[in-house]
């Protein structure tokens, strides 16, 4: 969409890797400002297919934010530049962990390479899917090789944030030994990659081993898991080899583009819902219902708005 100046502006200074310029950018999109369609029509495609989107999840506690620490760590020494979306609750009393995570950013603070965004679950307006796509697709067009999705637990919102990435490690470690018998059969369908992290704390090597059982293709047994201790770095490289591997491997297999397609309506569903829900909104102040019942005149009015369509 040519012709919005300001947009233009916006975009080059996005594309020229402006941190603030992507903060804007990212904050137009998720106040649904009119600039946001022109926006994101106008980033680079090139570096959106380039980029990896990297997601991370497990119970709260596992190391998540700290083995984010020290990804980026890794990836500064590679000299690519790196994006972080953290998925936060915004519940008031888990709220202590966002400020707890934004310290520990802290050592990257100065970097410019580095650009960090939080995202709220709950008490939000907008769509999580959507701004979250589009966010990772802004930081991607203002030259993130890798985007890492770091969300807080394992629960519903979680899972369909984990299936906006192109690729998604599950970060265990000891001492979370129910919540791990319970999700065991579900963590093939979510996890591409197993980090046994804390590989420092005793029940690291059982662990491990119980992870073994998931894969029975010894191959991947041997590349699927990785043991770390975010903390100090160790394993850090190879896991990160290893990421940049299987990414390799989904580009090659077709897996990136069949993940992408699904990212991609399950973003679509998330705007179109966010679109008709501010459509709706504005149309309730004007319409009277022949029901007095709701749910009735609900329907009354989506079918209302489907004649329009
Ligand atoms: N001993 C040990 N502690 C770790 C390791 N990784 C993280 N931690 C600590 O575990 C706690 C939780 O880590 P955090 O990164 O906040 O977990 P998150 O909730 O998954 O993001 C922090 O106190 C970290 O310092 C590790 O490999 N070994
Ligand atoms: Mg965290």
């Amino acid at each position: 969409m040519k012709g919005d100046p300001t947009v233009d502006r916006l975009l080059r200074h996005l594309h020229g890797g402006d941190p603030r310029a992507l903060a804007r950018a990212i904050t137009l999109v998720e106040d649904q400002q009119p600039e946001a369609a022109g926006l994101l029509a106008g980033l680079d495609q090139k570096r959106i297919e380039d980029v990896l989107v990297l997601g991370l999840t497990g119970p709260p506690g596992a190391g998540k934010s700290t083995l984010t620490g020290a990804l980026i760590t890794a990836l500064r020494k590679q000299k690519y530049r790196v994006g972080i979306i953290a998925i936060d609750p915004s519940s008031p009393i888990s709220g202590g962990a966002l400020l707890g995570d934004r310290i520990r950013m802290m050592e990257h603070a100065l970097d410019w390479e580095v650009v960090v965004r939080s995202m709220a679950t709950r008490g939000r307006l907008g769509g999580l899917c959507a701004s979250a796509g589009a966010a990772a697709r802004i930081m991607a067009a203002s030259g993130c090789r890798v985007v890492i999705l770091e969300t807080v637990g394992i629960g519903q919102s979680e899972m369909d944030i984990v299936r906006l990435a192109d690729l998604t490690a599950l970060v265990l470690a000891p001492g979370f030994g129910d919540d791990i018998q319970a999700m065991k059969a579900g963590i093939l369908e979510v996890a591409d990659l197993l980090v046994v992290n804390k590989a420092d704390q005793p029940g690291a090597g059982k662990l491990q081993l119980e992870m073994a059982t998931v894969f029975t293709d010894p191959k991947e047994r041997e590349e699927r898991i990785c043991a770390t201790v975010a903390n100090e770095g160790t394993g850090v490289a190879i896991l990160l080899d290893r990421i940049f591997t299987l990414e390799g491997e989904f580009r090659s297999n077709g897996q990136l583009h069949a993940r992408r397609k699904r990212s991609f309506q399950l973003e679509t569903l998330d705007w179109a819902v966010e679109i008709v829900k501010a459509d709706l909104r504005e149309k309730l102040k004007t319409t009277t219902f022949t029901s007095t019942e709701p749910r009735q005149a609900a329907m009354e009015m989506v079918s209302r708005s489907g004649e329009c369509i």
